[in-house]
């Protein structure tokens, strides 16, 4: 771990780092070896008061300082971030159990860009003017004042501040929950906050657990608006708990998501994509293609060369440069996966490649490593085709024409992302149009501009993040109408 951590981890509070007032705390697990390395606040609804409190007396001023000001204290907290990218990175890797190298070229790069953007994209953030012959109108956008943001394991840092950014940028003092799994970057954040000169109250990070501190900030009357990233069944919750107060709710929520590869493809692009939208992250991302659909045609060749391919990757300790895949995030979410995988063999599934927990030799010899795994022969309806995983398992299956692969990609309660191969722009254009996702990739995969709306139709989510999205999620929209003059 970086050498200046004493192994507890504290919540952020009008500013200031605070002990849980119950003085409770979790264990942090490093899922590469096992070991318990941290201890973090079970934090209750007392702490959470506190930080409501200090959060609502920063409010006026935060808002008042303008649109300017916020970003150049934004824009020194991504400095201070980057002046630190490789404690960062390395308290990333250690946490959830990700490749180091992955947190340093992609989890931790991102999340000072997130802060960037949102920093520069508040400055030019306004309402609009409508003039008609009668009257002029105008709207005001205005931040709430106290939000809340809730993000999960899986890009700790990166959804970390996807939320808080917008959140700050538009003018409002965070309440920030990360998950108790990995909290570890969200805590290294918060102590940069005061010498990158937040004003105590504004950026308030609380630690512990969903059911206890997640459901309290929930069911807060002065927190109007709670932005969540996680699963389904959670987002459900919390939109339960919210609706009685009638909070702003965006819920970001699971996927699975289909990489459907047409006979007329590129072949080694779409190899390449299919890799990487099934494995990045051990398969831990909501935009994973968890169910690639190859046209019959072109079926063999592609399963072939694919599961080839996938016996190369290397599975081994997180912090070694060349490592393609790391640890899952904790011992529960391996068993989860492994059950899915038992699942997938129930139902009449062949295993082509992996399938099995991998036991590393050395440090990592308790850590909660599982081969990548491929399996061909299920329906498109069992569960193991219709559930998120979440983990190293991708399903292959044939498809007979565009109807058919429309279908199959649509038949989940999911409708998060797809991607679709193709060298046909016509084909490519008809497809996404006619595939219930928020969001498609043709001929590439998880490549984003971060202004462009981002989330999922169906059970995965309601609302979307990114760009003037988010800004507009975390504002109020007042309209002022007069006489034309
Ligand atoms: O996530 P949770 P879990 C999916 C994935 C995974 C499943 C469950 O399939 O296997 O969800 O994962 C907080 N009120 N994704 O259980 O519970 C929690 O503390 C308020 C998809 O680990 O959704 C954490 O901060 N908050 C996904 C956050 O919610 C609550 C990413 C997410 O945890 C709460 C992660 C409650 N009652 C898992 N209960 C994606 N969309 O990217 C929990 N939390």
């Amino acid at each position: 771990m970086p050498a200046a951590f004493d192994g507890r981890i504290l919540n952020f509070i009008g500013g200031e780092l605070r002990e849980p007032l119950s003085r409770e705390y979790l264990d942090c697990e490093n899922p590469a070896t096992g070991e318990i390395y941290a201890q973090v606040p079970d934090s209750g609804a007392e702490d959470l008061e506190v930080a409501v409190s200090a959060a609502h007396d920063a409010a006026a001023g935060w808002r008042d300082l303008g649109a300017e000001r916020r970003a150049t204290i934004m824009h020194k907290l991504a400095d201070l971030i980057e002046a630190r990218l490789e404690e960062f990175a390395l308290a990333e890797s250690v946490d959830n159990g990700k490749p180091l190298s992955l947190a340093r070229a992609v989890d931790i790069p991102r999340s000072i860009s997130n802060i960037r953007f949102f920093a520069d994209l508040g400055k030019s953030f306004r309402g609009q003017e409508y003039t008609s012959e009668k009257s002029f109108s105008y709207t005001l956008r205005q931040p709430f004042g106290v939000v809340a943001t809730i993000s999960p394991w899986n890009l700790p840092l990166l959804l970390f501040s996807w939320k808080l950014a917008p959140a700050l940028a538009a003018g409002n003092c965070v309440i920030a929950k990360p998950s108790e799994v990995t909290p570890m970057t969200a805590f290294l954040l918060s102590k940069l906050a005061n010498e990158a000169g937040f004003p105590a109250g504004v950026l308030n990070v609380i630690h512990g657990r969903g059911p206890r501190i997640g459901a309290a900030i929930t069911a807060h009357p002065r927190i109007p608006a709670v932005s969540f990233t996680g699963g389904t069944a959670t987002g459900r919750s919390i939109y339960q708990g919210a609706a009685g107060l009638l909070k702003k709710v965006s819920l970001e929520l699971g996927g699975k998501n289909p990489t459907i590869v047409f006979d007329d493809a590129h072949h080694d692009l779409s190899l390449q994509g299919a890799k990487m939208a099934g494995f990045t992250n051990q398969g831990q991302i909501c935009l994973c293609g968890s169910r690639i659909l190859v046209q019959q045609d072109v079926y063999d060749r592609f399963r072939d060369e694919f599961v080839a391919q996938v016996k190369q990757f290397s599975i081994a300790d997180p912090l070694e440069e060349t490592t393609m895949m790391g640890a899952m995030v904790s011992k529960a979410h391996m068993e989860k996966v492994l059950g899915y995988i038992d699942l997938a063999v129930q139902e009449g599934g062949k295993i082509l490649t992996g399938g099995q927990r991998r036991v590393l030799a050395g440090r990592c010899a308790n850590g909660y490593f599982i081969e990548p795994t491929v399996i061909e022969g299920l329906r498109a309806d069992c569960r193991t085709n219709q559930e998120e995983i979440f983990g190293p398992v991708v399903t292959l299956m044939p498809f007979k024409d565009e109807e058919d692969a429309i279908a199959i990609a649509n038949s989940t309660q999911y409708g998060l992302a797809a991607s679709i191969w193709t060298e046909n722009p016509e084909r490519a254009r008809r497809v996404a149009a006619r595939i219930d996702s928020g969001i498609i990739w043709v001929n590439c995969w998880n490549m984003r501009d971060l202004r462009t709306p981002f989330g999922g139709m169906k059970n995965s989510g309601v609302g979307r993040e990114g760009g003037l999205h988010a800004m507009e999620f975390f504002t109020e929209v007042k309209t002022v109408c007069q006489p034309a003059a």
